[in-house]
């Protein structure tokens, strides 16, 4: 009785999310798998909707921002990872969540996940990969696979597509995960994992998009992917092992690959500054008048 009564609490905190706004993704879009295993995530983790915030970039990906009722803000496409930055250097206790699509996050603000990255700022960034520009209507993103027929290259992309997990893993990286929008159980524990870990918790989602992407198929999804579970002596904590699983070119690996515990997160390293206090405190503090005197 009292698991049943524990579960309609968490049915009713899952529901608490809800903003009722009506969905505009096509049917069957990889996005509602991945709302759900955030909103899963965070009712697991026991937070409340004001207790957390996300930041949304500009793509389909970018639409589920009225779709969840916390603290969000929809920005500019590329720039999602400076926005969560900045909230979560003014708010260092607070939860922040970042997602965008494959177009914002390896072409127009790959600069600022190699940074992130870097920085070890302390966010989850969940990659929404469907391999193209969906809002735009289906060009060839950076991650889209040679041969694919997109909009814009109807004979096939021709380029070499960016392996995202790859690129985060040569920018040392403090936690790097994959997962597929179709996988709740295994995508809403990678989550929580990111939301428990100090740092940068990078996950890349795998995608369908079932009105762009037709040969990138759940059915094909399910045919490559292999959970790192399945790969007897998997050593997480190598770098090198993770290097080698995500280049692999006859399956896709998903689950936490790599996770370095050692590297400190940006407001760790600043061994200089009382990293709990709120930067936003420490500049309000600062007595500026002589400075602004200086301009007068
Ligand atoms: C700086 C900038 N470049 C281009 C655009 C036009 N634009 C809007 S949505 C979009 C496609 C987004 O694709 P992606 O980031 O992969 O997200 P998805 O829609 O696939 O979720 C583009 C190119 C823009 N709004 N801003």
């Amino acid at each position: 009785m009292s698991q049943i009564q524990n579960l309609s609490e968490k049915v009713k905190e899952f529901l608490s999310y809800e903003t009722g706004q009506k969905h505009t993704w096509c049917s069957g879009c990889g996005n509602y798998g991945i709302l759900n295993s955030i909103t899963r995530a965070l009712v697991l983790e026991g937070y409340k909707p004001h207790q957390v915030a996300l930041t949304f970039d500009i793509g389909c990906s970018g639409n589920a921002s009225d779709k969840i009722m916390t603290n969000t803000f929809h920005g500019l496409h590329g720039r999602v990872i400076p926005l969560a930055s900045g909230m979560a250097l003014a708010n260092q206790n607070m939860p922040i969540i970042a997602m965008a699509g494959d177009g914002a996050t390896l072409s127009e603000g790959i600069n600022h996940f190699i940074h992130g990255i870097r920085n070890n700022y302390n966010m989850v960034f969940i990659l929404h990969n469907n391999e193209n520009y969906g809002l735009t209507t289906g060009q060839a993103s950076a991650a889209t696979r040679v041969g694919r027929n997109m909009n814009g290259t109807p004979n096939g992309a021709f380029l070499e597509p960016i392996n995202a997990c790859q690129l985060a893993l040569n920018c040392n990286p403090s936690f790097v995960a994959r997962s597929f929008s179709g996988d709740t159980e295994q995508l809403t524990s990678l989550i929580q994992k990111g939301l428990q870990h100090k740092g940068f918790a990078f996950i890349e989602v795998f995608q369908s998009c079932p009105t762009y992407n037709k040969q990138t198929t759940d059915s094909w999804y399910n045919e490559m992917l292999k959970d790192i579970k399945n790969i007897e002596g998997y050593d997480r904590a190598n770098i090198s092992t993770a290097r080698e699983i995500v280049e692999k070119k006859d399956f896709l690996a998903t689950g936490l690959l790599y996770e370095n515990k050692e590297k400190l997160d940006y407001n760790d390293m600043q061994t200089y500054r009382n990293v709990n206090s709120n930067p936003v405190d420490e500049v309000k503090q600062k007595d500026i008048s002589e400075i602004i005197k200086s301009f007068q």
